[in-house]
C-alpha cells in the first residue's frame, strides 16, 4: 500500500490539492445547506421539538459559512454544481419521505447517515487540514455531535414503533451512502484522508447510534454493514 504523505509534507497550495479541494469542499457546502434545510423540514413534522430543530438549522448555516471561508483562505472555488449532483440521491430520499410526513426516514437520513458521515469525515480531516480550516472543523464536529444526538434520543423514545421503518429507511439509503463515499475516495485520498479510514469511522459512529437507539449487537451487525460488499 502506498504510503500517504505526513502533515508537514501536504502542499496546500498545490494545484492538485486546491482542485481535489474545491469538490470535497463543495460538497461539504453543500452538506451543510442541505442540513439546514432539513432541520427546518423537521422543525414543521415535529411541532413539539420546533425550537430545538430550527437552534439546529441555524448550527448548520453557520458550519456552512464557516467551511466557505476554508476554501477562501486557501484560494479555492467550491464545485457547487459537482455537490448538488453528489447529494441528489440522499436529498430525493429525503424529500420524498418528508411529503409523505415518514419522521422516522427522515430522521434516520439526516440525524443519523448524514451527521454520521460528516462526523467521520471531519474526524479523519482535523488532523491533516491546515490551521485555518482545522481550528473550523474542531469546532464544527463538536455541533455535530449534538445533531446526531438529537435523532439517537427521539428515535430511542419511539424505538417500538419507528423500529420496521427504519430497518426499510436503512435499507434504502445505506447502500447509497457507500456509492457517495466511492465518488469522493480519489480526492479524499489528495487530501490525505483514507477511504478505509472513513469507512471504518463511519461504520464507528453510525453502529454506536444504532445501538443507542436500541438495536442489539445481531442487529447492528446486519444492518450497517448493508449494501458495503457492492461498494
Ligand atoms: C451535516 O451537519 C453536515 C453534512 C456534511 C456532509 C459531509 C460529507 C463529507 C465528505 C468527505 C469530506 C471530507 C472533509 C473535508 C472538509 C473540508
Ligand atoms: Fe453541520
Ligand atoms: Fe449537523
Amino acid at each position: 500500500m502506498q504510503q500517504l504523505p505526513t502533515k508537514s509534507e501536504i502542499d496546500y497550495k498545490s494545484e492538485k490539492y486546491k482542485d481535489a479541494y474545491s469538490r470535497i469542499n463543495g460538497i461539504v457546502i453543500e452538506g451543510e445547506q442541505e442540513a439546514h434545510e432539513n432541520y427546518i423540514k423537521l422543525a414543521e413534522l415535529l411541532p413539539e421539538h420546533h425550537d430545538e430543530l430550527i437552534r439546529l438549522s441555524k448550527m448548520e448555516s453557520r458550519h456552512k459559512k464557516g467551511f466557505e471561508a476554508c476554501a477562501k483562505n486557501l484560494g479555492v472555488t467550491p464545485d457547487m454544481q459537482f455537490a448538488k449532483k453528489f447529494f441528489a440521491q440522499l436529498d430525493q430520499n429525503f424529500q420524498t419521505a418528508a411529503t409523505e410526513a415518514k419522521v422516522v426516514t427522515c430522521l434516520l437520513i439526516q440525524s443519523l447517515i448524514i451527521e454520521c458521515f460528516a462526523i467521520a469525515a471531519y474526524r479523519i480531516y482535523i488532523p491533516v487540514a491546515d490551521d485555518f480550516a482545522r481550528k473550523i472543523t474542531e469546532g464544527v464536529v463538536q455541533d455535530e455531535y449534538i445533531h446526531l444526538n438529537f435523532g439517537e434520543v427521539w428515535l430511542n423514545e419511539h424505538f417500538a414503533e419507528s423500529k420496521d421503518e427504519l430497518e426499510a429507511a436503512n435499507r434504502q439509503n445505506l447502500p447509497v451512502v457507500w456509492k457517495m463515499l466511492n465518488e469522493v475516495a480519489e480526492d479524499a485520498r489528495t487530501l490525505v484522508m483514507e477511504k478505509e479510514a472513513l469507512v471504518e469511522d463511519f461504520m464507528i459512529q453510525y453502529g454506536e447510534a444504532l445501538s443507542n437507539i436500541g438495536f442489539t449487537t445481531r442487529d447492528i451487525m446486519r444492518l450497517s454493514a448493508y449494501g458495503l460488499r457492492a461498494a
